[in-house]
């Protein structure tokens, strides 16, 4: 079982897309473990994007991120790291395939209004930041044993 950190960015939240993303995942049959609303400070998305300060566009992207309410949640369920980024689909959404979060919703890269964790370690860390233990819910319900 895997768990991964999915952010609704600021664009995605303002255009009123968040039920719209979060079905896709909760239909797919990944189940939330955790989600809250919240307005990160220019000094927590550059915590979040550290592994990209040396790129030219790391101060505009810490600002667009911190430029309003996200959407910060955790789903779990097998695969659903890699899964979960095909589903989000390309970066670029003029080069994401119809049918993927961004090539339906979005248009181009700096206003492509989701970000999934992109591997075990980013998941795992990106979790630890945007959410105490206290706030990842443990559960089972009875449509899991149809899914997986
Ligand atoms: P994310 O972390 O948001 O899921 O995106 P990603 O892994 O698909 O892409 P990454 O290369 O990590 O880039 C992070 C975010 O930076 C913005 N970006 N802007 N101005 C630009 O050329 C540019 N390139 C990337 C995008 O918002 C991208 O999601």
């Amino acid at each position: 079982m895997e768990r991964t950190f999915i952010a609704i960015k600021p664009d995605g939240v303002q255009r009123g897309l968040v039920s719209e993303i979060v079905s896709r995942f909760e239909r797919k049959g990944y189940k939330l473990v955790a989600i809250k609303l919240v307005v990160p400070s220019k000094q927590f998305a550059e915590k979040h994007y550290h592994d990209l300060k040396e790129r030219p566009f790391f101060s505009g992207l810490c600002d667009f991120l911190s430029s309003g309410p996200v959407l910060a949640m955790v789903i779990k369920s097998p695969h659903v790291i890699k899964y979960g980024r095909k589903l989000i689909g390309a970066t670029d959404p003029s080069k994401s395939e119809p049918g993927t979060i961004r090539g339906d919703l979005a248009v181009v890269v700096v206003r492509n209004i989701i970000h999934g964790s992109d591997g075990p370690e980013t998941a795992k860390d990106e979790i630890a930041l945007w959410f105490q233990p206290k706030e990842l819910v443990s559960y089972t319900s009875n449509e899991e044993k149809w899914i997986y």
